[in-house]
C-alpha cells in the first residue's frame, strides 16, 4: 500500500506528533465516515472545548472497498483546491490546519456543529436564509479568480497543469455522464424504474445530449471547479446567532466548464424538492434555482471589472454568462438521472417509504434539463418544467 491507514486509535499519536495537539490532553476520537470514497475521524478534548477533522484517501473507494481502486493521490487536488478556495472565499470552507501528502490525509477545523445540507433537507428543514446566495457567491468566486479573466494566461497555464486529476475526473466522465445510459455493472435500479432505465438506454437523442455535455466537462477548461458540488459537501447552520454555509470536500476539483458546479447544486436541489412533493412538506427547493444563479451572476459581473484581460468586452460577458446557464441546466440533469439509474443515489430518495412515484417524476426532469437546455433559458422555464410533471 506504501502508506499507513490511519485506524481510530491511532488518530490522537498522529495529531499529536505533527502538531496539531498539545502534549498531555486526552483526545477522544470517532469515525464518521459518510462519502462514498474517504474516511473521516473527528477528534475532541474532554470538554469539547477543540476539536479538528481528519480525512484520509485510502487507496480505494470506500463504499466499494479494494475492488475498486483509487489513487490516494486524490487528495492532493482536495488540499490544492482548498489553497485555491482561501485566497477568494476563506469564509466558505473550513479552516485547513495542514495538509499530509505522505499520508494522504488533511486535518481541518471540526464543523460538526453545523449540518449536512443533505440531511437537513431530508428532515424537512428550510436552506437557511443565505444558503444558496452563499453557493453562488462561492462558485463565482473561485470561478473567476481561477478563470482567464481573473488570472494571466501564463498563470493559467500553470493552474492547468497542476490542477489535473484525471482519476476522479474519470470517475464523473464514467459514473455521472456515461454508465447510467449503457449497460453496466455499476448501474442499479429501483424496480418501479425498469421501464425508464431501459427507455433511456434505448433513447439516441439523450445520448447524444449528453456526450455533448460529457465533451464539454472533458475540454471546457474554464476555472477551478469544486467538482462535486451537491447537497452532501454543504455544511449550514448558525454560529453566533449567524447564519454559517460551509463547502467541503473538493477532491474532484479540476479545471472544468463553470456549469458543471452550479448544476450539481441545481440538480441537489431538485431531487429535494421531489422528496419533499412526495412527503408533501416544505417546497422551496426550485427557488434555490434562482437564488444560487442570482448570487452567482451578481458576483460574476461584480469581479468583471477587475478582469486581466480587457479584450473580453462586456457583450461577451454576457454571451458567457449565458452559456455557463444552459451547462448549468443541462448538467443539472445529468446528475438527476445518474443519482436514480446509476452507481450512488440519494437518500433524498431512497429513504421514502414508496420511493417510484418522485424517482419517476425526477428522471423525466432530469431528462428534459438534457434535452431541452437549449430553449430552457430562465428559471422560470425550468420552474415551469418542475410542475406539469406532477
Ligand atoms: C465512485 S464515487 C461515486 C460518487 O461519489 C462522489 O461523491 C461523487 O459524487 C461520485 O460521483
Ligand atoms: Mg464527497
Amino acid at each position: 500500500m506504501g502508506y499507513r491507514v490511519l485506524e481510530t486509535d491511532d488518530i490522537p499519536a498522529y495529531l499529536r506528533e505533527r502538531g496539531h495537539w498539545p502534549d498531555g490532553e486526552e483526545i477522544t476520537v470517532r469515525e464518521v465516515s459518510d462519502g462514498n470514497i474517504n474516511r473521516v475521524f473527528l477528534a475532541s478534548n474532554a470538554d469539547g472545548t477543540r476539536g479538528l477533522a481528519l480525512k484520509q484517501a485510502l487507496p480505494w473507494v470506500r463504499v466499494a472497498g479494494p475492488s475498486w481502486p483509487l489513487s490516494p493521490d486524490r487528495a492532493d487536488a482536495e488540499a490544492r483546491a482548498y489553497e485555491q478556495v482561501a485566497k477568494v472565499a476563506p469564509d466558505k470552507i473550513p479552516a485547513i490546519h495542514g495538509y499530509d501528502p505522505e499520508h494522504h490525509a488533511l486535518v481541518m477545523e471540526d464543523l460538526s456543529d453545523l449540518e449536512v445540507l443533505r440531511t437537513a433537507l431530508n428532515e424537512g428543514a428550510p436552506y437557511g436564509p443565505h444558503t444558496s446566495a452563499r453557493i453562488g457567491e462561492f462558485v463565482a468566486q473561485l470561478t473567476f479568480a481561477t478563470s482567464d479573466f481573473g488570472m494571466s494566461s501564463a498563470d493559467r497555464k500553470a493552474l492547468l497543469a497542476v490542477s489535473v486529476n484525471p482519476e476522479l475526473c474519470k470517475i464523473t466522465e464514467d459514473v455521472v455522464l456515461s454508465e447510467p445510459y449503457i449497460e453496466h455493472e455499476h448501474n442499479h435500479w429501483h424496480e418501479g424504474v425498469d421501464d425508464l432505465a431501459s427507455e433511456f438506454r434505448a433513447d439516441d437523442r439523450l445520448r447524444t445530449e449528453v456526450a455533448d455535455l460529457r465533451h464539454t466537462f472533458m475540454t471546457g477548461a474554464q476555472a477551478l471547479l469544486h467538482g462535486d458540488l451537491h447537497t452532501g459537501s454543504i455544511m449550514v447552520g448558525e454560529r453566533e446567532g449567524a447564519p454559517v454555509v460551509r463547502v467541503f470536500d473538493p477532491e474532484f476539483s479540476f479545471v472544468g466548464p463553470i456549469g458543471y458546479d452550479l448544476g450539481l447544486y441545481w440538480a441537489n436541489a431538485l431531487v429535494s424538492e421531489e422528496r419533499a412533493r412526495a412527503l408533501d412538506t416544505l417546497t422551496d427547493h426550485p427557488e434555490q434555482l434562482r437564488l444560487s444563479w442570482e448570487a452567482f451572476e451578481t458576483e460574476f459581473r461584480r469581479l468583471w471589472p477587475a478582469r486581466v484581460d480587457t479584450f473580453f468586452d462586456d457583450a461577451y460577458l454576457d454571451r458567457f454568462l449565458r452559456r455557463v446557464w444552459t451547462d448549468a441546466v443541462g448538467f443539472a440533469g445529468t446528475e438527476i438521472v445518474r443519482r436514480v439509474i446509476g452507481f450512488a443515489h440519494l437518500t433524498d430518495l431512497t429513504t421514502l417509504p414508496d420511493p417510484v412515484a418522485a424517482s419517476r417524476r425526477t428522471l423525466l426532469l432530469g431528462r428534459e434539463l438534457i434535452v431541452r437546455r437549449g430553449e430552457l433559458t430562465d428559471v422560470a422555464a425550468v420552474r415551469a418544467l418542475v410542475d406539469p410533471l406532477a
